[in-house]
């Protein structure tokens, strides 16, 4: 008896096992820290598809961005097809994976050719023979395209797409595809909610940076190509120069994923760090200790970047010290940056926070453009002037800046929120890619014409020589970069937006889904589903109608806090009182905000008759029984948009929990928890919403839910 049920539990614990083994054939734990790097073996009858993939791969020079290239096609194929590959540094009879420079694949292959142009860091794939062996070549004019080219075959081969039969190149929209991290020397990150920085800790760079170059890895793999690595409040000590020599530790670790570093920079450096008794930015001595620090910061980090400078705004210093201009202040420092190849992001994230709240024509939306708008032209050409994507801060909802087409002679590039900051800081789920998309799709109408702002920032409509996307990203030191899974469909739509802004946020997400969560129909469809909802159902509950997020703006900007946006020169403020609610920004009777769009754009928004319900509030003060496009009022519609979205947060924990045989248990059980708090930190919005309003108004629900029953 004894020994048969030895056996039997024996056997059952062995079946287990092998079950296991079978069933989740994952190389590690689900920490999250592959991302969207897993390489998760594939099914044999897929890998059987990618049977005369070859095996050999060809690194055809011994840079470390093609070796770095070469290493992760090894390291991707293996575990995804099941069979060996291996690396050759040359080319030798046989079929081949082949990596190289455009002029290196023609040495090998005169008569190829791209079908088109390869500019920038695009790359070109190919299925060719080379010398009678069947290869598929990745081709590029710089190494970072090669490597970039090598991410998108094992990304097409993990979404069990073909690679066959190719011809095709592939190029970035833009070249200035980069992250902001918002890390504190002491190891803190400001708005970050990833858990403490992989760069610093206790005013040094830490001494492993396995972390730096693993983020460096999953950055490149999406296309990123550089990286600042601390705060945009920036500590003055960077421009040490015993500083100067650890940062070069996380340059190096960068190189090889063609990821540049780069540095935020107080513009009161030369005063503050020594020497000076001034940071005027005309004074001659000033331009030389500029020259002289970037000179430093080159001689220790060849590939450096550049700059990225926060000046007069939110108590930094800035130019209005010496009476001298945004343009004085970033020219002084790119024409240090220019004989080197950086350049100096310049934010406009420029505006007085001690307005007077009492005068209704004061407006902070206003300030990027008034600070900007008159400089257009004077700013030298590795400057780039780095705006957020709308006018106040990174809310739920907010019209695009006006400033996007106020310079024509100026570079730009658009600054994208990826942590959360006002959109559930990572313990709610906001799928950001859709909001993004509605910026970047944005028709400014410059001169009549179609002028979406991707394209301005771009470059393209003004024809500017440099531009594009800054996202501030934020991952720590937590396994799964960001704090919470999900959240990483963010990162990951920003670098495929930054490359590619014509994407679909459909396209976007099916493709995250598919790599992080493997090929599961249910799961992909599902998951797809909850984030495209996400934001819109974050809306709903927090800040509708343009009214902005309605949160603690002095404390966490997290928890529901309306009264704290008014009363203070801030200048959030939402101007709800007993009549009313939203600021008026027309022409006619406002701040005159709206003044600063391109005429059509102006028409847009200006009658109240047309202005769109979802930014109604943004631009216009109504009555809470103002009418609606939808037919409702607005108080009936700020009710019911709370009670809908909290309904839907909470339906996301069912929808969620039929995936539970479908998602290993890691996973499935952190994210349910999460929809779980999500669904309480909604009733909580929700409510203290309603009730605020209802209290200001007095109007009360006429399903019955608000205010009615406070009566009863
Ligand atoms: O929204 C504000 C944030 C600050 C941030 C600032 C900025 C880095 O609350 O934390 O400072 O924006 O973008 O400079």
């Amino acid at each position: 008896m004894r020994a048969r049920s030895f056996t039997l539990a024996s056997s059952r614990l062995l079946l287990i096992a092998v079950c296991a083994l079978w069933s989740s054939p994952r190389v590690n734990a689900e920490t999250g820290a592959e991302a969207w790097l897993r390489y998760a073996p594939l099914s044999p009858q897929v890998s059987k598809s990618y049977e005369r993939l070859p095996s050999t791969v060809v690194a055809l020079d011994h840079s470390a961005v093609l070796k770095a290239a070469q290493q992760e096609l090894i390291r991707g194929l293996t575990p995804m097809l099941g069979r060996t590959f291996t690396a050759s540094s040359e080319f030798v009879q046989g079929n081949s994976i082949v990596l190289g420079r455009l002029a290196e694949v023609q040495a090998l292959a005169p008569k190829e050719n791209p079908p088109e142009p390869l500019g920038g860091d695009a790359y070109w794939l190919k299925s060719t023979r080379i010398h009678g062996s069947a290869c598929l070549v990745i081709a590029a004019s710089t190494e970072r395209g090669v490597l970039y080219g090598a991410f998108e075959v094992l990304s097409r081969i993990a979404r069990e797409e073909s690679v066959s039969n190719l011809d095709e190149v592939q190029q970035p929209y833009a070249p200035i595809r980069w992250v902001n991290q918002w890390d504190n020397l002491d190891g803190r990150i400001e708005r970050g909610y990833g858990g403490p920085s992989i760069f610093f800790a206790d005013g040094k760079v830490r001494d492993d940076l396995t972390r730096a170059g693993e983020y460096a890895r999953l950055l490149a793999s999406i296309g990123i190509n550089g990286c600042t690595v601390n705060n945009v409040n920036a500590a003055p000590a960077v421009l040490e120069d015993s500083f100067i020599a650890q940062v070069r530790r996380i340059a190096d670790v960068f190189r090889p994923w063609g990821v540049r570093l780069s540095l935020a920079v107080d513009l009161s450096s030369p005063r503050v760090i020594r020497g000076l008794d001034t940071f005027d930015p005309l004074d001659p001595r000033v331009a030389e200790w500029w020259r002289k620090k970037v000179d430093e910061v080159y001689r220790q980090i060849p590939d450096f970047g550049g700059f990225v400078v926060k000046a007069d705004s939110e108590g930094r210093s800035g130019p209005s010290a010496y009476g001298r201009t945004h343009a004085d202040a970033a020219n002084v420092i790119a024409r240090a940056l220019k004989p080197h190849g950086g350049v100096v992001f310049y934010r406009a994230f420029v505006y007085k926070h001690h307005l007077d709240w009492h005068d209704l024509n004061n407006d902070r939306a206003k300030a990027a453009y008034d600070n900007f708008h008159p400089l257009d032209g004077a700013f030298d050409d590795n400057a780039i002037v780095q705006i957020k994507n709308g006018p106040i801060d990174f809310q739920v909802r907010e019209p695009v800046s006006p400033l996007f087409a106020g310079l024509r002679r100026t570079n730009e590039a658009i600054e994208l929120q990826i942590t959360q900051e006002y959109t559930g800081q990572q313990k709610q789920l906001c799928f950001l890619v859709p909001m993004w998309k509605e910026a970047l799709d944005f028709d400014m109408r410059v001169d009549e014409n179609s002028t979406h702002v991707k394209a301005i920032v771009s470059g393209r409509v003004f024809d500017r020589s440099l531009g594009g996307f800054v996202g501030v990203a934020n991952v720590g030191m937590d396994a799964n970069w960001l704090g919470s899974p999900l959240a990483m469909a963010n990162l990951y739509g920003f670098g495929r937006l930054a490359w590619n802004p014509n994407l679909s946020a459909e396209t976007i997400v099916d493709e995250w889904t598919h790599l992080t969560f493997g090929a599961d129909p249910l799961v992909i469809a599902t998951i797809n589903k909850l984030q495209l909802r996400s934001w819109h159902v974050y809306e709903s509950y927090t800040g509708p109608l343009g009214a902005g997020t309605l949160t603690n703006i002095l404390g966490n900007h997290y928890d529901p806090g309306p009264e704290s946006s008014e009363g203070n020169g801030w200048g959030q403020w939402h101007r709800a009182d007993k009549q009313g609610i939203g600021m008026d920004r027309t022409i006619a009777t406002g701040t005159g905000f709206i003044g600063q769009y391109p005429p059509e754009v102006q028409k847009l928004y200006e009658p109240l008759a047309d202005c769109p319900d979802k930014l109604l509030l943004f631009f216009h003060h109504v009555p809470y029984t103002y009418v609606l496009h939808s037919g409702k009022t607005v108080i009936q519609h700020i009710y019911d948009s709370h009670y809908e979205g909290a309904e839907e947060a909470t339906a996301f924990i069912a929808q969620w929990k039929a995936l539970e045989a479908h998602v290993d248990q890691e996973r499935y059980r952190d994210i349910l928890s999460r929809f779980e708090f999500q669904a309480g930190e909604a009733g909580k919005w929700r409510d203290g919403i309603c009730s605020w309003i209802y209290q200001l108004s007095g109007i009360s629900d006429q399903k019955g839910r608000v205010g009615n029953s406070a009566r009863r």
